[in-house]
């Protein structure tokens, strides 16, 4: 990914899109992995912006939406420190916290991207809705929100609505999928590579026909990288494990076919949990596969 020359780090200590604390805690841990200095040794400049302040603990709970108002302010701060980043064309690098953070990066990254293409890599689609959601935590309606669809105080953050179209939307290693999501999948006929399919296609299809599915199209394509989408053995300390997920060498061939593209302008690393970790082992997970997406080779 050579088109940039500096990455901007932003955290988002943020763990109140969902119930389980220490969500909080995964900038520190990526961090702590080597992160600034593993860009540092790919011949990028970096600037480490630090994390954005998160007003905890939250209690809110408004219109079926768990620390609704706390979620919004986080969001509107990130997706300014998002639009500064943007304008020097500089790479943005978003460490979450939980995968709610995802409302304030694409807000800002949409403001100069009009028609962003956006690569969804989780277990969850998370595109449920306040009416259609099982637990009421924002963490798992952000892509609805970037849709334009749910809760308006969430789709209007940044002004644009909405900030992704479905047609832009590629959705990788989902399997687990709830009623209201698999109803909307269909409705906007948004392109999903679930575990069925990376298994029989193979990984090397599912990312060159990802590649095809945006290149000459889109304007950008932000990869918003949800660690549960890989399988638990591999990445352990995450707050939502699910079972038969993608492995650590299938991650790191899609971050490196996608590298080669030269697609991704943008990404977010999300829902690393310490406190659910094996001795820190998702973040260094974390760690070597954004080294992969910036273009480290094995030789
Ligand atoms: N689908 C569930 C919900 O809406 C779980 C979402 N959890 C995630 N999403 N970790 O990536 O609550
Ligand atoms: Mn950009
Ligand atoms: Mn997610
Ligand atoms: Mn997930």
């Amino acid at each position: 990914m050579k088109k940039f020359q500096k990455v901007s780090v932003i955290g988002v200590p943020m763990d109140l899109g969902q119930k389980r604390r220490g969500v909080d805690m995964g900038p520190s841990a990526m961090r702590y992995a080597g992160l600034i200095e593993e860009i540092q040794s790919l011949d990028f400049e970096v600037e480490d912006y630090g994390d954005i302040y998160i007003n905890r603990p939250g209690s809110s709970k408004e219109d079926g939406l768990r620390n609704l108002e706390e979620v919004i302010k986080a969001s509107e701060e990130l997706c300014r420190k998002v639009c500064e980043i943007e304008a020097e064309q500089s790479f943005p690098l978003i460490l979450g916290g939980d995968h709610s953070i995802s409302i304030g990066s694409i807000a800002g990254i949409s403001q100069r991207h009009h028609n962003l293409g956006v690569i969804w890599y989780d277990a969850h689609p998370d595109l449920n809705t306040e009416e259609t959601s099982p637990s009421g935590n924002i963490h798992g309606m952000p892509l609805a929100v970037n849709l334009g669809i749910g809760h308006s105080r969430l789709t209007e953050i940044g002004g644009i609505v909405p900030k992704v179209k479905p047609e832009n939307i590629v959705i990788i290693g989902a399997r687990s999928i709830d009623e209201g999501e698999r109803e909307l999948i269909k409705e906007q006929g948004i392109k999903v590579f679930t575990m069925h399919e990376i298994d029989r296609i193979g990984m090397t299809k599912v990312i060159e026909e990802t590649i095809e599915h945006f290149a000459g199209r889109t304007d950008g394509v932000h990869l918003s990288f949800d660690l549960d989408g890989i399988d638990p053995l591999d990445a352990p300390g995450v707050g939502t494990p699910v079972l038969g997920g993608i492995s650590y060498r299938e991650s790191h061939l899609a971050l490196e076919m996608l590298a080669e593209s030269q697609l991704i302008t943008s990404a977010e690393f999300v829902e690393i949990n310490p406190i659910l970790d094996n001795k820190n082992q998702t973040a260094d997970v974390a760690v070597a596969l954004v080294s992969s997406l910036l273009g480290k080779k094995l030789l």
